[in-house]
């Protein structure tokens, strides 16, 4: 091959669409490239090495937060034990603070920005003894129509096995300062019936797990209906789509289709990320919060989708109040998700304009996450980075349905969190009752003081864990906590067996422990 694409992807699950574009749109080199993918965790050697055996002359790097690090190196071998093949990189991370980047001192060329059509240009001329006199290039944004589509290179491998990423628009007219999105200023819709064309076929080959990557679904509703609509009249069990959306724009129409998907066949990502309106003048983020809490409470109260909302912690000017605050809205709205990130200082975000005023201190490394602020201390950044840890753990997996509530207390919910009490939808907040958020956080310090780990706790471990809090932190009876413990257990399906419930030490922790020691033992003797 004369060409090679490659990337290292954050999961198996997770195929590269970015790449596919560049595949797409490689004209008469088409037969002449080759994708080559990876998943976090693979060893740059290794990467290097597969690479070479396809003898190219090019290869072309996608670079992200996920895989900067480990892309660099892989570019750094690749230049000494082959430095005459020609490395580019491009993608979001490469495409800002393009100097400060070791990855970009070390390939022959950065693109910058869109690579559909660019990344073929370079080839070409470099193919044809014509190397750009520039080292970093800026790509060029076509008019879409005039991009070749990538779904017909998803393999039927992707189309078993894989998220199918798809694209009915790029960019964004928001300005959220912490999100690259931010610097489109704009959002490009892909030509509507063309779209679904491909979508049909991609269904026609048996693709039903699809993953919209539009930054905001609901941007131009007659669309979005339309998208709908079509998943509408080819609802099957195994049908599963996921749309990113803005919260506080759901029109009538949208809701009605919205309401149509069954249980388990659609997903709503909401980013509500704060609820502090001065914070979200300072970061311009633009977002009717009553509008978003009514939305909120209507998806969970009239439509079957699966709803994940996003928090971000460490925004300049939100103290840990402000946040838990924010958290315990959210929780009391009952989405079935909530997803506590981290701010990140992005290269190339317009967010960099706080770091003197609110003492914003970032990583240095990815994922350039926030340490400290003026309001945030770095104690409690860890603290909430291990809340955020735990919740994924016990809030988000859907392990701990009727546990749950005991640990948070009388959250305005009804018990099984099936749906928010009619009283969240606009009743207004209050600080003093609500109070999920340091509850939880209670339970983070004890645990992590309990285990000093926030990964690699075993699930029987986590659930005696959660019975230990409840009696002796706040003192629930023994019974109820083993009662509601017990139901989740069972109903998550796991067949191990429960201290708690069983009485005494689980015996077959020990036996456990000692088969793997005198395996061990077995080992050395056998010589
Ligand atoms: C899918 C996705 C993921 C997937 C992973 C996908 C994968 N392949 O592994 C998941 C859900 C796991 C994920 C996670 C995260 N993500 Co994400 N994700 C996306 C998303 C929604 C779609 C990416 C995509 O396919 N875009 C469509 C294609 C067409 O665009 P593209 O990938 O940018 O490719 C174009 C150019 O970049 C360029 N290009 C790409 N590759 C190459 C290669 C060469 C050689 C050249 C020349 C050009 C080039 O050309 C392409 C066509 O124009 C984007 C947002 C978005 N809509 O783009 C965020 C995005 C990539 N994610 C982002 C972030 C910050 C994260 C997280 C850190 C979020 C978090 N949790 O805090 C995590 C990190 C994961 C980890 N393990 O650490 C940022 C990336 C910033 C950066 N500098 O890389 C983005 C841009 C979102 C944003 N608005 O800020 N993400
Ligand atoms: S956070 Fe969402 S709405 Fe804001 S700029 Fe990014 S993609 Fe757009």
């Amino acid at each position: 091959m004369l060409i090679v694409l490659s990337t290292i992807n954050a999961r198996y699950a997770h195929a590269a669409l970015g790449l596919r574009y560049l595949a797409a749109n490689m004209g008469e080199l088409t037969g002449d490239t080759k994708i080559v993918e990876f998943v976090l965790g693979v060893r740059p050697v290794d990467m290097v090495e597969a690479i070479l055996a396809e003898k190219p002359r090019v290869v072309g790097f996608g670079v992200y937060i996920w895989n900067a690090e480990e892309t660099a190196k892989a570019v750094a071998m690749l230049k000494r034990v082959a430095p005459d093949v020609v490395a580019v990189v491009g993608g979001p991370e490469v495409s800002y603070e393009v100097e400060e980047q070791r990855i970009c001192a070390l390939a022959d060329y950065v693109i910058t920005g869109w690579g559909d059509v660019t990344f073929a240009k370079v080839c070409r001329d470099l193919l044809a003894g014509r190397p750009p006199s520039q080292k970093v290039l800026a790509g060029e944004q076509p008019d879409l129509d005039a991009i070749a589509p990538p779904y017909a290179l998803y393999t039927a491998e992707d189309i078993a096995k894989r998220f199918l990423y798809v694209e009915a628009s790029r960019g964004c007219p928001f300005r959220c300062e912490f999100c690259l999105s931010a610097l489109d200023k704009t959002a490009w819709p892909f030509d509507l019936d063309r779209f679904l064309a491909e979508l049909a076929r991609l269904h026609d080959r048996g693709a039903r797990h699809f993953r919209f990557v539009d930054r905001t679904f609901n941007l131009k509703v007659s669309a979005s209906v339309k998208i709908l609509e079509f998943f509408l009249t080819r609802l099957d069990e195994w049908l599963f789509v996921h749309f990113e959306v803005i919260p506080d724009h759901l029109p009538e129409k949208l809701k009605e289709a919205i309401a149509r998907f069954p249980a388990g066949s659609l997903q709503l990502e909401v980013g509500i990320q704060t609820w502090n309106p001065d914070v979200q003048a300072l970061i311009s983020r633009k977002q009717d919060n009553a509008k978003a809490q009514a939305n909120l409470a209507w998806l969970r109260n009239h439509s079957n989708a699966l709803i994940h909302v996003d928090l971000i912690a460490g925004l300049p000017g939100e103290d840990l109040e402000s946040f838990g605050r924010g958290f315990d809205r959210l929780y009391a709205l009952a989405p079935h998700e909530i997803q506590v990130g981290i701010l990140k200082r992005l290269r190339g975000t317009p967010i960099a304009r706080h770091t003197e005023a609110f003492a914003m201190r970032y990583n240095p490394d990815p994922p350039y996450n926030v340490l400290a602020t003026d309001r945030v201390g770095f104690a409690d950044m860890q603290r909430i980075a291990r809340f955020a840890r735990y919740w994924e753990m016990v809030g988000n997996s859907g392990r701990f349905r009727r546990a749950l509530p005991l640990m948070l207390g009388d959250a305005p919910l009804d018990c099984a969190r099936d749906r928010p009490l009619d009283s969240a939808r606009d009743r207004p907040f209050d600080a003093a009752q609500d109070r999920p958020f340091a509850r939880f956080m209670r339970f983070a310090d004890w645990l992590f003081a309990k285990t000093g780990k926030t990964h690699e706790i075993a699930l029987e471990r986590l659930f005696e864990s959660v019975h230990a809090f409840l009696t002796t932190e706040l003192g629930v009876a023994p019974v109820a906590a083993a009662g509601a413990l017990q139901h989740d257990y069972e109903a998550s399906g796991a067949k191990g067996r429960l201290e708690f419930i069983n009485g005494g030490a689980r015996p077959d922790a020990h036996r456990a422990a000692s088969r793997r020691d005198r395996m061990r033992q077995a080992r050395h003797l056998r010589a």
